[in-house]
């Protein structure tokens, strides 16, 4: 059967300015959240591999661009670091960073990719850090002012905007479970950071509306489904419908429909928690919300109502147990299930609940650990099983656009191999292989080759 997609839909790939740049300490940018934690704790990274180098996009940004375009790449999200281009609190613009983007978006333009440029991803510079990130209403101003900075230099230039990226990770890992810095568990900064990432989302588009920007701005939250262990019993049903309040709709809602979930509100109040509203600013999330989503879907979460009492500092985790379903196919090396029918139901509830807004895929991938185990003679690795995790994952896409869903395109996480942030280089994502060992040396995977056929002819052949 032959799966075709609409005219115009984007081919792409995402990565991100800390994932791919390297040269941290390189064209004046000052360290990151990333490059100050890895100062600290080196060994809490995968084989001690800090965000120093990643995969050298910084130094080699020509030949990437010219290898992703054989490798069907057609738009490309990747960030813009804060700390690249921002020196310190009071503003100060780094011309050398600003520089690199623009050089950067020029080489994309000249090879036919549509940049696609995204302002966080999870990459505060580390003068905020130590003023307590986004715990501390300074950052949204400082945040909002590097935007308008950015919008300045490349509003011309760019389309495709986007304020965070999965915006919910930053409480969720940095202030519930520990896998960003600065790792504490701690309810109350929880809530605060989280409700100040969206006030400078909100302020973000605000912004460039003022500014006139001709392009588009959007937000690319990780939507992860909830699925619960027996939809017939009312605990279970519970425990996913306060996991999808807290994972998908704390952002998704205030973006799309500009206010919170009555329900979110009042499951925080019944914590005794609050968030640090002022005066005026749920009217600017109502008055600011996106003109398009970037969704990124890996897994879903599947959950059950709690069978035991839930005890330690407060976390989502009192609200439900993880559920591991039986059979569920698994991608082992990253340890998440791989669910593809997930893309359609996110499809058709973002048509029946969110207006049926335009939004893309910004993110799907299955990460491998080893791949040169897959390797052919000639040193191809032989990643048939992406091809296939792709494949299943666009025919429910495809079956959903059938269905009227309002998606313009498809990104593959990632182009190239990037580096995981505390995983570093373990799981592999690319359609290109890059030998971290050898000098970062780029080859083209077989589904490089396979996805250059599926941009170019708009779609894919397979079975149902
Ligand atoms: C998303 C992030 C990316 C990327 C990806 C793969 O959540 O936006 O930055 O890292 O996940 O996950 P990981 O790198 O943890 O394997």
């Amino acid at each position: 059967m032959r799966y075709n997609f609409p005219k115009d839909f984007l081919w792409g790939g995402a990565s991100s300015g800390p994932q791919s740049e390297g040269g941290s300490c390189e064209g004046g940018k000052t360290p990151s959240e990333w490059d100050y934690w890895f100062s600290i704790e080196p060994e809490r990274f995968y084989d001690t591999i800090g965000p120093s180098r990643t995969s050298d996009f910084y130094h080699r940004y020509k030949e990437y661009i010219g290898k992703m375009k054989e490798a069907g790449i057609r738009s490309f999200r990747t960030s813009i670091q804060w700390s690249r281009v921002i020196l310190d609190q009071e503003g100060t613009v780094n011309p050398e960073g600003i520089d690199f983007y623009r050089q950067m978006i020029r080489e994309l333009k000249k090879a036919g990719i549509e940049p696609m440029l995204c302002l966080h991803h999870f990459d505060l510079p580390y003068y905020w850090v130590k003023e307590g990130g986004f715990v501390n209403r300074k950052t949204v101003d400082a945040f909002v002012k590097f935007a308008s900075v950015v919008f300045r230099e490349f509003g011309e230039e760019v389309k495709y905007w986007s304020t965070f990226n999965e915006p919910v990770i930053i409480p969720e890992t940095g202030y519930f479970y520990g896998r960003h810095y600065p790792a504490v568990c701690d309810a109350a900064k929880a809530v605060a950071a989280g409700y100040h990432i969206q006030l400078a989302s909100s302020m973000a588009v605000r912004e460039f509306k003022k500014m006139g920007i001709k392009g588009q701005i959007g937000i690319i939250i990780n939507l992860t489904p909830t699925y619960c262990r027996n939809p017939e019993d009312e605990g279970d049903r519970k425990a996913a419908e306060a996991a999808d309040l807290i994972f998908n709709r704390s952002f998704l809602d205030p973006s799309v429909l500009g206010q919170y979930p009555k329900e979110l509100c009042e499951l925080i109040a019944g914590e005794g928690l609050r968030a640090p509203v002022l005066e005026g600013d749920l009217k600017i999330i109502a008055e600011n919300k996106v003109d398009y989503l970037g969704v990124n879907y890996y897994h879903p979460r599947r959950v059950q109502a709690r069978t035991t009492a839930f005890s330690g500092p407060l976390s989502p985790d009192k609200y439900f147990e993880p559920y591991e379903m039986p059979g569920q196919k698994m991608n082992r090396s990253r340890g998440w299930e791989i669910y593809e029918p997930a893309v359609y139901d996110i499809a058709m509830n973002i048509k029946e609940n969110y207006g049926n807004i335009p939004w893309y895929i910004s993110e799907n991938g299955m990460g491998v650990m080893e791949e040169e185990k897959f390797m052919d003679e000639s040193g191809q690795v032989q990643d048939d099983y992406r091809i296939e995790f792709i494949q299943g994952h666009l025919k429910q896409l495809h079956r959903a656009i059938e269905e009227g869903a309002n998606c313009f395109g498809y990104h593959l996480w990632s182009p190239f191999d990037c580096w995981s942030w505390t995983n570093a280089y373990k799981n592999r994502y690319g359609l290109l292989r890059v030998d971290i060992r050898d000098h970062c040396k780029i080859t083209m995977k077989k589904s490089g080759e396979w996805f250059r056929k599926l941009s170019d002819s708009n779609g894919f052949d397979a079975g149902s």
